[in-house]
């Protein structure tokens, strides 16, 4: 850079490209951009590609031809939708804190942007590689279950914190000899003074045993391990000591660096991974500003967890329905096709993510979620089954009769004609949508 160069004060339009192609090793990412008053789009444009690949706030006398090469580039502008174009160079293969702390980390907070959303990301084939992707997939999880042709049932204790680990373990025994494959720890139980981790998981494993044995039914218990990743290792060791299949853990609470240390661990014990994605919607439910739950779900599918909460559309939180099919497409589908504010995917053998649609079900809502999401999901019923009047095996009972009414096409209301546990909860929440 000659002289007059450096006394240019800024660079950021030499990383808006319109004529770059992207390599097929260049990661993509879909950013919504809308610019601050007094800032032009391509100012705006070239700050964001700028700030997350090698740029910051002014010209720089250490630039050589060598480094430019790592300069990201925007290259397609199309109303507020931008994609950038970023060299493999950039990032460390196999390290998602560094990649994010790249395409998703200043970016957020500058001026330029009024507001600045991370829409989607298309990751490349070596990048994909250097990473683990789903042990089990939704094919080893049926293989556990010995389960086919039909949705897995789940339930999560309620309260979701509050009961002794002999208080927690009779419950999920209750509801294993109601007819539900997964019993689940809520988000925020984790090793409480009253419900020690240890406890609960050596008590509640030898009541699923005792549930298997009595129903002759496989029966697993997603076990939260949420905590210092250290202490995630040791407790993930100590559930495959207990006899465990699985462990649950809260992605975003616990960071990327805990769930790919977590995945490490995983297989070596022949764990599967559930992800609880509490905290997301911090930042993914305004649709101009933060990181789309598509993007999220992206990672933690390339992180490689096995089964993934994605919303139910019509239950307690908010989400779009057409959100919720992207969602279940972007971490099932093997080759992704590109449409509107979705960059096309191929998975290069990744394995498919197990969706999990909970958050305000009932039985009564079961025929819709049938109809929206097909067999390939795990029905997770909280409260729809803990606050059935008779009881957590009659409400496990009732999720299980109304999932078999909506795959045999028989309507709820008939089939709980000659069964007690779904026509009560029916009395109790009929058709309601919570909001
Ligand atoms: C559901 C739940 C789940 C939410 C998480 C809860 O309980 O256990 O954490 O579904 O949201 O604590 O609310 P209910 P999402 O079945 O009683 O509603 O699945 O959207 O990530
Ligand atoms: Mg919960």
């Amino acid at each position: 850079m000659n002289w007059s160069d450096n006394m240019k004060t800024e660079w950021y339009l030499d990383f808006v490209d319109p004529s770059y192609r992207p390599a097929r090793e260049d990661l993509i990412v879909l950013f919504r951009v809308e610019p601050a008053s007094g800032i032009s789009m391509r100012e705006a444009v070239g700050r964001v590609a700028s700030e997350s690949s090698i740029g910051t706030w002014t010209t720089l006398t250490t630039m050589t031809p060598e480094k430019r090469r790592l300069m990201a580039k925007a290259y397609e502008i199309k109303g507020r939708w931008v994609k950038v174009a970023y060299p493999l160079d950039l990032f460390e293969a196999g390290n998602m804190p560094q990649v994010l702390s790249s395409i998703a980390g200043n970016i957020f907070g500058m001026k330029a942007v009024k507001n600045l959303r991370f829409e989607d990301v298309r990751w490349s084939p070596k990048l994909i590689k250097s990473f683990r992707g789903p042990q089990f997939g939704i094919d080893g999880i049926r293989k556990l279950f010995g389960v086919r042709d039909r949705p897995l049932t789940a339930t999560v204790m309620k309260p979701k914190v509050g009961m002794s680990s002999e208080e927690h373990a009779r419950a999920g025994y209750e509801a294993w000899v109601g007819g539900i494959e997964l019993l689940k720890d809520d988000e925020n139980l984790a090793g409480q003074r009253f419900n020690q981790f240890e406890r609960r998981v050596t008590r509640s494993l030898k009541l699923r045993d005792r549930a298997e044995r009595e129903t002759g039914k496989r029966k697993s218990y997603l076990i939260n391990v949420t905590a210092e990743t250290r202490e995630m290792l040791r407790r993930a060791k100590f559930v495959k000591e207990q006899g465990g299949e699985y462990v649950m853990v809260d992605i975003l609470t616990v960071g990327w660096a805990g769930v790919q240390s977590l995945r490490e661990e995983c297989e070596d014990l022949g764990l599967a991974i559930h992800a609880h994605r509490a905290f997301h919607a911090a930042f993914t439910r305004k649709r101009e500003h933060g990181m789309s739950m598509l993007a999220v779900a992206k990672v933690a599918r390339l992180v490689g967890i096995d089964q993934l909460h994605i919303g139910t559309a019509i239950g307690k939180l908010e989400t779009p329905r057409e959100e919720v099919l992207a969602l279940q497409e972007a971490i099932t589908g093997r080759n992704i096709k590109g449409k509107k504010h979705i960059l096309a995917q191929g998975w290069d053998g990744i394995k498919p993510v197990f969706p999990v649609t909970s958050g305000g079900l009932h039985p009564g809502l079961i025929p819709e979620i049938i109809s929206m999401f097909g067999k390939d999901i795990v029905i997770q019923v909280g409260g729809g089954t803990w606050g059935h009047p008779l009881g957590g095996r009659a409400g496990a009972a009732a999720v299980r009769q109304a999932l078999d009414a909506a795959l045999k096409g028989v309507s709820l209301d008939e089939y709980a004609e000659t069964r007690k546990e779904l026509r009560v909860a029916l009395e109790k929440w009929g058709y309601v949508k919570p909001k």
